[in-house]
């Protein structure tokens, strides 16, 4: 088995303690950090489907998010190059009701890397908490709502809806997460929308430029 499958069947056992050495291996074996990020990514796809298939539960995936998170903690330095422009304040974070936020972690890693000042509020974020960090922070350019549950979709379209409401101005909505598409992101009001971390970078530049 490569390193790199190690690293995958490691984080779908949730082994926390064992994935970060085996992420250093593989980088060591001269693997890129993209591609065992991908490879982790793959395993909560696999630790998903055994969920809905009712073969793992929710501590299962507790700890394959453990190990995941551990993992990323690695690659951090090697995906994040830092950048010299700045492009203002994100405030970023999972909306209310929704406890998922390896993904919105990943954004946020990636939006401060690309010359954001990034403010994370964290997960089950209610729509005036982002409201308020605009307010309680300068020069917000960009307000960024992650979501994983179709249930919590409700949540993402009212906290579109407060921020569009609340007469703020300077700044632009971004959302993402499985269940969100283009679509969805138009039929609430947000400005953007981006499948992945990586084009959430590419997303969040043009709407803040534009
Ligand atoms: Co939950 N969970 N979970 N879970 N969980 C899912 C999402 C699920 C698809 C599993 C399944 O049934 N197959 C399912 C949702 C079904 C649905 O609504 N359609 C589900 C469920 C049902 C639940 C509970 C309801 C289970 C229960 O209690 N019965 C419960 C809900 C709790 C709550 O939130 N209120 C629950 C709980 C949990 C844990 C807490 C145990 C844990 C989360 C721990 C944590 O995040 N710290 C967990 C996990 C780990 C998962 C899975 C297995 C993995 C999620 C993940 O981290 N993926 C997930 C199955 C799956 O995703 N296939 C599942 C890796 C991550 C990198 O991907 O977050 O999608 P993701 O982020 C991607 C993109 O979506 C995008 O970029 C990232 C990649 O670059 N993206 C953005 C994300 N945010 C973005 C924002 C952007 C742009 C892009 O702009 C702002």
């Amino acid at each position: 088995m490569s390193k790199i499958q190690e690293v995958k069947a490691m984080v779908e056992v949730g082994k926390a303690k064992l994935v970060p050495g085996l992420v250093q291996e593989a980088l060591n074996e001269g693997n890129a950090a993209g591609d065992i990020l991908q490879a982790m990514i793959d395993s909560m796809e696999v630790v998903g489907d055994k969920f809905s298939k009712g073969e793992a539960y929710v501590p299962e995936m507790l700890m394959a998010a453990k190990a995941m998170s551990k993992g990323v903690d690695v690659l951090k330095p090697l995906l994040a190059v830092e950048s010299t422009s700045s492009l203002g304040t994100c405030v970023i974070g999972t909306v209310q009701g929704d406890l998922h936020d390896i993904g919105k972690n990943l954004v946020a890693m990636m939006l401060e890397s690309a010359g954001f000042s990034v403010v994370d509020l964290g997960v089950d974020v209610a729509a005036d908490k982002f409201v308020e960090a605009i307010k309680e922070n300068q020069n917000v350019t960009l307000v960024a709502c992650s979501g994983l549950l179709t249930t919590t979709m409700p949540a993402m379209k009212e906290t579109v809806q407060t921020l569009k409401g609340s007469g703020l101005t300077g700044f632009k909505v971004i959302v993402g997460g499985a269940p969100v598409t283009q679509e969805m992101a138009d039929s609430i009001g947000a400005d953007g929308f981006a499948p992945d971390a990586g084009m959430a970078v590419v997303k969040a530049k043009e709407l803040v430029k534009a």
